[in-house]
């Protein structure tokens, strides 16, 4: 097994809040303890359920300890899972036996609330078992074993649990009774993704064919028979699993067309990008072409045609979902945390099949920008939504902006996003390295120290590095095998100017799909240096994207920045910067837990008051310094307007 211990201090600051804080919080939110208030995550939305969590109450009275009955989402289970597997990455970097107490003890909760034959899943257990597997289009019961089975093998992996793993299996075994095309078993599939990717990793941890080739089933099944869902609600008269859910177009189900015939990225964000981690994950463990070249179709409907700048995805609230190509409006759009995350897991599989840089860079833009936006710095507060723009005035008084928090909650109804958040930056060291038969590719320049496996046997990478402030990176690598290996480091494509040296001699970069390879001898140490310039940017739009016609965004390095209020005052729109306006950058290591700051003069466009709505008289220009911040730290200082992309002064 591979071992990457990281050490960056950005890093380290934020997977240590995760320990912290934010596992303690979400397990004291989870069993109705943190004396918090949830928000509902849009104005009208009468019907979530948000007066508590009650997530652990639900598997207490499921496993019969407690009397009562469910309440949430009927995917409320998956918090729990979430949390577990972030609980298991945690204790594979530290051990906490307090914490583990708290695993061990949430294991035993759910393998009691486990039915006899595999089932898990409290709100069927709860409301009526007879119900189950048969209201799928809501029911997210498929969705939520994925995540358990995701927590299992994690905690498993990090632990050595048996008992974990051993409820995980009887889980995807009764699935697997339930579901295939044998003639008896349901010919179907959830109505969100996730099981798919939890088989996977399940056949990846136990080698067992059969969770491969259910996982295969209901990707290849979905879109086959678009009105599954349909005629599943039409009979059904179980408790209100989501009940109208089926009525959303197909597309929403990403079950308009079998998967393999899909060109573009529709319906629910998150959704397709679980659907596509799972296909990417498919086409790497088995190597079949077809399914790969249906993956690189949505990568680059995705990533060249709907992702904003900071890595969001999901254009619009209406089904939380993609739109059409260069759809992406600012202050309306959806950029759920969790759609950023599922990119960054897609990114990864990614890079399993095809060593190219592209990846990794995605993978760095929704990680260092729209997902890390996802939570305060206080590890407490979570966005679900990731605007580019927001005015809080517009947010509580315009019900089509009111999914668009100025600040974020300690916790929302929906909670999906904060808890995935917690198992991504515990699991941050499975996103540095791609290891393959082939090659190890270097993704992120993050310090760390790694042992990696590989067929030709251990290789040793240790960086050293303050990226995603500082210009440069040590790569040491030491191959402890015999046999040579080839490592490929990837040549960032925001950097202005590169420099590499190889044991001190500097040596011309010929990037390969944006990796520069160094064959490492056996038995050798290679010491690498790489200096990239980090430039401010200004960032332009496709000229397709109406919303940023005019605009400019500024970023340095991995990161996208943007203005606040409470730096640059009120009404953000009415900046104007010129293209030849200088942009100056400094570390303020007492902002925002020590940020890049980038300031500039600009101009402010201002009327005077009592004018009117409309005048033949242009507005006055007055000249204003702006600060700019990076954007995953906006929100942090009180409720006020932030933007991204700001009006370009011709
Ligand atoms: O449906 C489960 C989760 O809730 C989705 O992934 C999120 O988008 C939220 O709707
Ligand atoms: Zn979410």
């Amino acid at each position: 097994m591979s071992q990457v211990t990281i050490t960056s201090t950005f890093w380290s600051r934020y997977r240590e809040l995760v320990r912290k804080e934010m596992i303690p919080f979400q397990w004291n939110v989870l069993n109705d303890q943190a004396g918090i208030k949830i928000e509902k995550e849009r104005l009208n939305d009468e019907g979530i359920p948000s007066e508590k969590s009650h997530a652990i109450e639900n598997f207490r009275i499921a496993a019969g300890r407690t009397k009562g009955t469910h309440y949430g989402w009927t995917f409320q289970d998956s918090d729990v899972y979430k949390w577990l597997e972030a609980v298991a990455y945690s204790l594979r970097e530290k051990m906490d036996s307090a914490l583990e107490k708290k695993a061990l003890e949430t294991i035993d909760l759910i393998a009691e609330a486990q039915e006899p034959d595999g089932y898990l899943d409290t709100f069927y257990s709860i409301l009526g078992i007879e119900h189950r597997y048969k209201s799928l289009a809501g029911s997210h019961e498929l969705y939520c074993m994925g995540h358990f089975i995701e927590a299992a093998v994690a905690y498993h992996e990090a632990t050595g649990n048996e008992k974990v793993l051993q409820v995980a299996r009887k889980a995807a075994d009764n699935i697997d009774e339930n579901f295939g095309p044998e003639e008896g078993k349901i010919h179907g599939y959830d109505g969100h993704e996730e099981i798919e990717i939890g088989l996977l990793r399940l056949y990846h941890a136990t080698g067992e064919e059969r969770y491969l080739n259910l996982a295969k089933y209901f990707l290849m099944e979905r879109g086959k028979h678009p009105d599954f869902f349909k005629e599943q609600a039409a009979v059904y008269e179980g408790p209100n699993a989501l009940s109208g859910i089926e009525k959303a177009a197909n597309s929403y189900f990403q079950n308009h067309a079998p998967v393999l015939e899909q060109d573009t990225a529709e319906g629910h964000a998150v959704r397709v990008v679980y659907l596509c981690t799972a296909l990417a994950d498919l086409a790497a463990t088995t190597g079949d072409s077809e399914i790969y070249e249906a993956c690189k179709r949505l990568w680059d409907n995705i990533t060249k045609r709907r992702m904003f700048i900071t890595g969001g995805i999901g254009s619009t609230v209406h089904g939380e979902a993609f739109t059409l190509d260069y759809d992406l409006p600012n202050d309306t759009m959806y950029c759920e945390t969790c759609a950023a995350i599922g990119l960054v897991f897609f990114a990864r599989q990614m890079l399993r099949i095809e060593p190219k840089a592209e990846y990794a860079e995605v993978m760095e833009r929704a990680l260092y920008n729209c997902a890390l936006a996802g939570m305060a710095l206080d590890g407490k507060h979570f966005f679900y939504v990731n605007p580019l723009e927001v005015n809080p005035a517009k947010s509580l008084k315009d019900p089509g902006k009111s999914h668009v928090k100025p600040v974020r909650p300690a916790w929302l109804g929906c909670a999906c996003c904060p808890p995935n958040l917690a198992r991504m930056i515990t699991s941050l060291d499975d996103y540095v390295y791609t290891i393959t038969d082939k090659h190890i590719l270097v993704n992120q320049f993050i310090a760390s120290k790694a042992v990696l496996s590989t067929e030709a046997g251990n290789v040793e990478i240790a960086q050293t590095t303050n990226f995603p402030w500082d210009e440069n990176a040590v790569i040491e690598i030491s191959n402890t095998g015999s046999v040579d290996v080839k490592v490929g480091i990837r040549i960032p494509s925001w950097a202005d100017d590169v420099r590499l040296t190889i044991d001190g001699t500097d040596v011309e970069v010929a990037e390969e799909n944006g990796y520069q390879y160094i064959m490492v001898t056996g038995l050798r140490k290679v010491v690498v240096k790489l200096e990239f310039k980090m430039g401010i940017r200004r960032y332009y739009a496709n000229t397709n994207i109406s919303e940023d016609i005019g605009k400019v965004a500024i970023g340095r390095g991995p990161f996208i920045y943007c203005l606040e209020g409470v730096d640059n005052g009120e009404n953000l729109p009415s900046i104007m910067l010129s293209d030849d306006a200088e942009l100056s950058y400094c570390f303020d290591e007492n902002l925002l837990g020590g940020i890049g700051v980038i300031t500039v003069q600009a101009t402010r466009l201002s009327g005077e008051d009592g004018e009117g709505l409309y005048s033949v008289k242009p507005p006055s220009e007055t000249e204003t310094k702006l600060k700019f911040i990076p954007y995953y730290a906006w929100a942090n200082r009180g409720e006020n307007e932030m933007i991204v992309w700001i009006n370009r002064h011709f």
